[in-house]
């Protein structure tokens, strides 16, 4: 059903496009509506300069243009560094008589890709991303200057919030001369938002959304970026926590590393001609490492040859550049693993050993219920608040007893819940909580506890309301108790941060799983990196609990989280060993895995027809420096 909502959002994107593009395209007096197509034409050619090959990508297109069109204004992107190939506004005839011209290997409409966190792109807009804390860690700041190489890690992204303490430059040494890149100026960013540390940012709007969107920039409006890159390479940072959640040191997976942010994101997600402009310029500036968390949806993947992330990571790597993508989102099923082209490094997302209990109090003596989430609430600490079970809570025109113990919104009776915690089942293919709660909370219900056990260990961040979760075997105990009693009453707790928590790793369940259905000859996702409850860097414009400061950091989870880890990785072995090619990285990372438990709940393949030894530990870093 997580499906469902990615369709959702996709279409709604596609709509919106649509009409974006028919008010774009009324003064032109077309007849056929225009859409953007990626028009993808191979490596570059030897002996060709850009502008030669722009040159000709105008005349090929002057070819199957029918009318006198501004082609400068057909053409909206120009893949000339990395790939030969452009983006255009085309009709569907002139897409299809492209398709036949000799030199063009595929001609696709645009597609919108998503960034792989947990949450739904309307939810993301709330909240944001980084480089995790270490409990206990001693505080000392690790030399910024690298052993032998100084890596640049480049990240296909949502934008940097660059006055991120991760960011920092402090002890940095002046930028690799090798660097071609630029800090491009926009609403809120001008060049001095680029440092030793974040040593080029630029971004790649579309007309389509300027014009809902007039000034844009590679500044983060959605915190992803922030999040991933302040994983990968953020600088440390001796006491990070999300308010006073996870706390520690954090830093990046490489601290001294060099980030380059690529801000192909906006608000309607990631459009493959962007993503594609982002490598051709990656290419060209002299990254050593892309770190890309975002792809198409398991459940409507491209061929290799029309999806943007392949092709732009097929021409990286041919550069020598190790690209690292997180596997998706869409699992626990088998099959649900995205970005995974053989030359890609498909990264999967583990628990580690935090967890974080927002536990039940009820009233009559008996014992806490451990429940998990993140919550900003208010509540009293002892059980006060009456407690009922959404089934009992049934409006009269609902007759559905199962849509009302789920609390569907528009089937519980708010005189029934006011004033109360209303305990509810949570299933998948239901309506998303976020959306439950906010129903929840408009009727009158003080709090929530939902009975989800897929979601166990991935604690959500309720922000303003007070919620847990719990599973169904401590639920049978609550619902026990409700019937046991004439007034039940409850309260939910302060969330606390549990560490050391077992079994961990285990592969989180949203986490994609192989094999491939596009590549079942070679084995996918490659490896598994933490990617569950994550605490990394933040935009400070995200939705702030009730009485507190914005949040430097977040706790957030997603194959996003878990690529910039391994981005990390490879970034430090880089450093140490400025030869090595992305396959020797990508063998490294592979083969010196330490398998921290013989558990089968580390499990990158779902259970199927594969050989169990085809199982895969987590990458512990400290193996690899040397
Ligand atoms: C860049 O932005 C900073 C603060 O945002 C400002 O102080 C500075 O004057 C700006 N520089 C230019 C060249 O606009
Ligand atoms: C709970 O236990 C305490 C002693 O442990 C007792 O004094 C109190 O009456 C009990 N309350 C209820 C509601 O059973
Ligand atoms: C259901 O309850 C509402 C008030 O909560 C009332 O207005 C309505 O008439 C009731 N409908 C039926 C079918 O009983
Ligand atoms: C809950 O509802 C109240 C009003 O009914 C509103 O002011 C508040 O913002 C809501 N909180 C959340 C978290 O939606
Ligand atoms: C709701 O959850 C309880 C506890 O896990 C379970 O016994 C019950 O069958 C569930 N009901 C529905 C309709 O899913
Ligand atoms: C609660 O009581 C109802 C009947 O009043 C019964 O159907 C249900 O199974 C009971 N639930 C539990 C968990 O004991
Ligand atoms: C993060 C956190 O623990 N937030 C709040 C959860 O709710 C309790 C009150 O029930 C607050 O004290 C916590 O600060």
């Amino acid at each position: 059903m997580r499906g469902f909502h990615i369709h959702t959002d996709f279409l709604r994107v596609s709509v919106l496009f649509c009409f974006l593009l028919f008010l774009g395209e009324a003064s032109t007096g077309d007849d056929q509506e225009r859409e953007v197509y990626v028009v993808y034409m191979g490596g570059v050619p030897d002996d060709t300069s850009g502008d030669s090959l722009r040159e000709s990508h105008i005349r090929l297109l002057r070819s199957v243009l029918t009318r006198g069109l501004n082609i400068e204004k057909t053409i909206i992107r120009s893949y000339k560094n990395g790939f030969s190939g452009f983006a255009a506004k085309l009709t569907k005839d002139e897409a299809q008589a492209l398709r036949r011209k000799a030199g063009v290997v595929s001609v696709f409409a645009d597609p919108i890709y998503q960034p792989h966190t947990t949450r739904s792109w309307d939810f993301l807009q709330q909240t944001a991303v980084v480089v995790d804390s270490s409990p206990n860690s001693d505080g000392t700041t690790p030399s910024p200057a690298p052993p032998a190489y100084d890596p640049i890690i480049g990240l296909l992204d949502t934008g940097i919030w660059p006055e991120s303490e991760s960011f920092n430059d402090e002890g940095f040494e002046p930028i690799p001369s090798r660097w071609k890149g630029v800090c491009m100026e926009g609403s809120e960013f001008n060049a001095s938002n680029c440092n030793r540390k974040l040593i080029g940012a630029r971004y790649y709007d579309t007309d389509e959304a300027a014009l809902t969107k007039p000034t844009t920039s590679p500044r983060d409006e959605l915190g992803h970026g922030t999040h991933t890159s302040s994983t990968a390479a953020g600088a440390h940072i001796p006491s990070a926590s999300f308010y006073g959640l996870a706390p520690g040191s954090a830093r990046g997976g490489a601290p001294s590393a060099r980030i380059a942010m690529y801000r192909v994101c906006s608000f309607f997600g990631c459009a493959g001609s962007a993503i594609l402009a982002g490598f051709d310029d990656a290419v060209a500036d002299g990254v050593d490492l892309l770190s890309i968390s975002l792809g198409a949806s398991a459940f409507n993947l491209p061929d290799f040859s029309e999806d943007p992330i392949a092709i732009g990571a097929f021409h990286a790597v041919a550069r020598g550049i190790t690209v690292a993508c997180s596997a998706g989102n869409d699992g626990p099923g088998a099959e649900s693993v995205v970005n995974a082209a053989p030359w890609i490094l498909t990264v999967a997302a583990t628990t580690i050993d935090r967890d974080f209990e927002s536990d039940i109090v009820l009233g009559g003596n008996r014992s806490a219920v451990k429940g998990e989430a993140i919550n900003f609430s208010s509540l009293d600490k002892s059980p006060t608040y009456p407690l009922i079970y959404g089934a009992s809570a049934k409006s009269n025109s609902s007759s559905e007893d199962s849509s009302a113990s789920h609390c569907e919104p528009g089937t519980l009776d708010g005189n029934k819940i006011k004033g109360k915690i209303v305990l509810c089942n949570h299933s998948q293919s239901d309506t998303p909580k976020m959306a439950k709660i906010d129903t929840l909370n408009s009727t009158g219900a003080v709090g929530a506890i939902l009975v989800n056990d897929l979601e166990q260990h991935v604690a959500t961040t309720y922000v303003s309301f007070p919620a847990t979760e719990i599973s169904s075997q401590a639920a049978e105990d609550v619902l026990a108790y409700i019937n046991s009693t004439k007034n039940p009453v409850a309260t939910i707790l302060p969330t606390i941060t549990v560490t050391k928590y077992k079994p961990a790793p285990a592969v989180a369940y949203f986490s994609s799983r192989g094999p491939s259905s596009q590549t079942s000859n070679i084995l996918k996702p490659d490896i598994a990196a933490p990617g569950v409850n994550i605490l990394a860097s933040w935009i400070p414009t995200s939705e702030v609990p009730v009485g507190q400061k914005p949040s430097q950091f977040n706790l957030v989870s997603g194959t996003s989280m878990a690529c910039p880890h391994v981005a990390g990785v490879a970034a430090t072995i880089k450093a140490w060993n400025p030869t090595w090619t992305p396959a020797a990285i990508r063998s490294a990372i592979m083969t010196s895995v330490l398998s921290t438990r013989r558990s089968t709940d580390v499990q990158l393949f779902s259970p199927g027809n594969r050989p169990r030894e085809l199982k895969r530990g987590e990458r512990k870093p400290e193996g690899v420096e040397k």
